[in-house]
């Protein structure tokens, strides 16, 4: 696969890598990439001066998770569905925002991709101006193009995502985005609204950090205290990181190395974190980066979901630390 030099647009990635290796393209992923990104412009635009458009605080909703819906939650759900739905390319969409998938309305073709999504991640951080993102999976439908989707095609194996990536709304708007051909990061001028290379090949680095939430630990189950007691020995020089937003911390721990970790424990036996529209895409994105995803046992996407809403442990970031804490916490009890 050919290289990129920093500078090249997503457009012409995109084309460039499509027509390398499928000559028959019909340009349908290139044009479904393209409605992400402009959803993302779009909710970057307006996270960016949420301040004076009244945008901060709630709703006054509860979703289907149990959560306060953010206002910017449910703009940033309404603007990838719309931006999704007319395109030709998508069939459902699976929205952490939504109880049910989102079938492409009756007037558009309904496309041979399901997209899962996770439209606004970090929601507890947009009112303190912390680092939010976008997450997304790309799926193919099993059922042919044109008819109405089944929403149990949203249900596969990780192992069936076609790509995967995220948006991330911080101190510039990001584009990552991980297919067959590796992961790449576009960051977004937005004085021309485009976005450019500026993250060619992105490969996890060794690293010494590691992402929890520490104020859980009396509830840790013992492979995950034995893991984190160990990356606290001062030999191993390392340090903690902890945003609160999946995508950020991720986002560190793709580019500097280390480990997230959000496992079960004895409050969530099952996990917090979603496994469709939120470990999936990252453990896509970690795997093709070199890195490594598991629930604490097995690779999160050899996992198959049971349902739209499934939660499921995550340990995510560099394969060696990875298979450390997954080895230590093979004997804890797993409900996931
Ligand atoms: P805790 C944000 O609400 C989120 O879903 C993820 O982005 C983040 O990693 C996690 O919850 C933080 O959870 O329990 O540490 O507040």
């Amino acid at each position: 696969m050919r290289q990129f030099e920093e500078g090249t647009t997503l457009d012409r990635y995109l084309m460039e890598t499509t027509r390398e290796r499928y000559p028959e393209a019909s340009g349908k992923f290139t044009a479904l990439c393209q409605s992400i990104a402009l959803a993302g412009k779009m909710i970057s635009a307006r996270v960016n001066r949420a301040g004076l458009a009244g945008m901060l605080g709630g709703t006054g909703d509860v979703n289907i998770q149990g959560e306060f819906v953010q206002k910017l939650d449910h703009y940033a759900n309404l603007t990838f569905i719309r931006a999704l739905e007319h395109g030709g390319h998508t069939c459902l969409v699976v929205s952490e925002e939504e109880a049910e998938p989102v079938a492409v309305p009756s007037q558009f073709h309904s496309g041979r991709y399901i997209i899962t999504l996770d439209p606004l991640d970090g929601s507890s951080n947009i009112d303190c101006n912390a680092t939010i993102g976008s997450i997304f999976g790309i799926f193919r439908r099993r059922s042919p193009e044109g008819s109405s989707a089944s929403v149990d095609e949203a249900l596969q194996s990780g192992r069936d995502l076609v790509a995967a990536g995220y948006l991330l709304y911080g101190a510039g708007t990001l584009l990552v985005l991980g297919t067959e051909f590796g992961v790449q990061g576009f960051t977004l001028d937005p004085s021309i609204g485009e976005y450019f290379l500026s993250h060619p090949n992105i490969r996890i680095p060794a690293g010494t950090t590691y992402s929890t939430n520490e104020a859980y630990q009396r509830r840790w189950n013992p492979g995950m205290a034995a893991f984190i007691e160990r990356m606290k020995d001062p030999a191993r020089k390392g340090n903690a990181r902890y945003i609160g937003s999946l995508v950020a911390d991720f986002h560190r721990t793709l580019l500097k190395g280390g480990v997230f970790l959000y496992p079960s424990d004895r409050k969530n036996p099952k996990g917090k974190l979603r496994l469709l529209y939120e470990a999936f895409p990252l453990a896509f994105l970690a795997e093709q980066a070199g890195g490594a995803a598991t629930d604490g046992r097995t690779p999160i996407l050899d996992r198959m979901p049971k349902s739209m809403h499934d939660r499921v442990p995550l340990v995510i970031g560099g394969s060696d630390l990875v298979a450390e804490a997954t080895q230590l916490m093979a004997t804890d009890p797993n409900e996931a």
